[in-house]
């Protein structure tokens, strides 16, 4: 019994000295574990005489209920101790000045790609999205552009040395055409939709870059004509600019997908070395600037697309939104657009807390 007294004793000192959860189990492990201590006493009660085992057996369970009652608070020390220490490395101290302004901010092309979606849902579309690589059937065949056709040759095309599985061409798209065409094959005819994105041609100078951005608009429905055309490209560019004194000129011009087919002219004036949209025919320096072309949809296109041309028609109309973005923001070099130079991103560019809204303005500057 003394002998079990004094491993008490050194065990309830250790517990008492344990610094951590693991010297903690060790004594755990030592006292209680299969060949611990206490364990190995409680096996010597087989061999006593029932007299001894009478007062022993007491003695022992009692001398156990200590240990794991010393093991139990300890834990419970420690744990507590270690949640505190936490809590105390995490204060946060609310005297100190605020962290750096966020130094990202949105991209102009982001921005306007923001504001046209905005104003063409207000409008009734949808937008719609689709593959960057895409076979020479959506992006010519489907198109009205076959093998022959020269205006796949003037698209300067991006080819993958590779051909898809059944033979195709693959490319890198020259428009986002090829998204309205997966459109009208998947959701068929009425649709009303804009497909905006980057779009891949193989030339370059000051004002055309390998890649730009395009907003193609679709819409098919009965009785659809030119003067729906009109009426929501004036609609859209007098939302965009935010100016009523908006004007167009459709111009006669032949793309092989619509028919007829028209390129529309927006009126601009010069303000210093910066062009500003609107007030045209008034004074000096005004002139007309080509931001896209329109037209009603070939019937042939909505044949290949699975939609009937005698029940459906549709106009279709294209924009470049770098172009209409440098327009709308004042910039004059389209090749700033992709340099990634934080200066010129700092400068023109948007922050993330300002939505396009119609009810706010969809051209917010920062
Ligand atoms: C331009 C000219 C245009 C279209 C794009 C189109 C799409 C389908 C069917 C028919 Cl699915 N047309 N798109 C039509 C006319 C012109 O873009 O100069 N864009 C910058």
């Amino acid at each position: 019994m003394t002998e079990l007294t004094d491993q008490k004793q050194t065990t309830l000192a250790a517990i008492a000295a344990a610094t951590t959860l693991d010297a903690l189990e060790e004594q755990r492990v030592g006292a209680l574990g299969k060949k611990g201590w206490v364990s190995l006493a409680l096996k010597t009660l087989g061999q006593m005489s029932p007299d001894e085992r009478k007062d022993a057996a007491p003695a022992i369970q009692a001398v156990r209920a200590e240990v794991a009652d010393a093991l139990d608070a300890r834990k419970t020390a420690l744990e507590t101790a270690a949640l505190e220490a936490q809590l105390a490395s995490e204060t946060i101290d609310l005297t100190l000045p605020p962290p750096a302004a966020a130094k990202g901010s949105i991209h102009p092309v982001s921005q306007v790609m923001d504001e046209l979606a905005e104003i063409f849902a207000d409008l009734g579309f949808a937008v719609a999205t689709g593959p960057e690589i895409e076979d020479d059937w959506h992006n010519f065949t489907a198109l009205n552009m076959d093998e022959s056709h020269p205006a796949r040759a003037m698209h300067d095309t991006f080819y993958f040395p590779d051909k898809s599985a059944d033979g195709g061409e693959m490319l890198l798209r020259t428009h986002t055409s090829p998204v309205q065409i997966r459109s009208m094959k998947d959701q068929g005819a009425p649709i009303r939709i804009i497909a905006p994105g980057r779009v891949y041609r193989s030339d370059s100078d000051a004002t055309h870059t390998p890649m730009f951005h395009q907003v193609e608009g679709l819409v098919v429905d009965r009785d659809i004509h030119l003067g729906h055309l009109k009426w929501t490209l004036e609609t859209f560019f007098k939302a965009f600019f935010e100016r009523e004194d908006i004007v167009l000129r459709l111009r006669p011009s032949y793309f092989p997908f619509t028919e007829p087919s028209v390129e529309v002219d927006v009126g601009y004036s010069n303000e210093g070395d910066r062009r500003v949209v609107g007030g045209h025919g008034d004074a000096e320096g005004h002139d007309w600037m080509e931001l896209g072309g329109s037209g009603m949809v070939n019937r042939r296109v909505l044949e290949m697309a699975g939609v009937d041309p005698d029940e459906y028609q549709g106009f279709a109309f294209g924009l470049g939104i770098d172009r209409i973005a440098m327009l709308k923001y004042g910039m004059n070099d389209l090749r700033a657009f992709f340099d990634g130079d934080p200066r010129w991103l700092q400068h023109y560019g948007f922050s993330p807390f300002d939505q396009p809204t119609l009810s706010g303005g969809v051209g917010v500057r920062p």
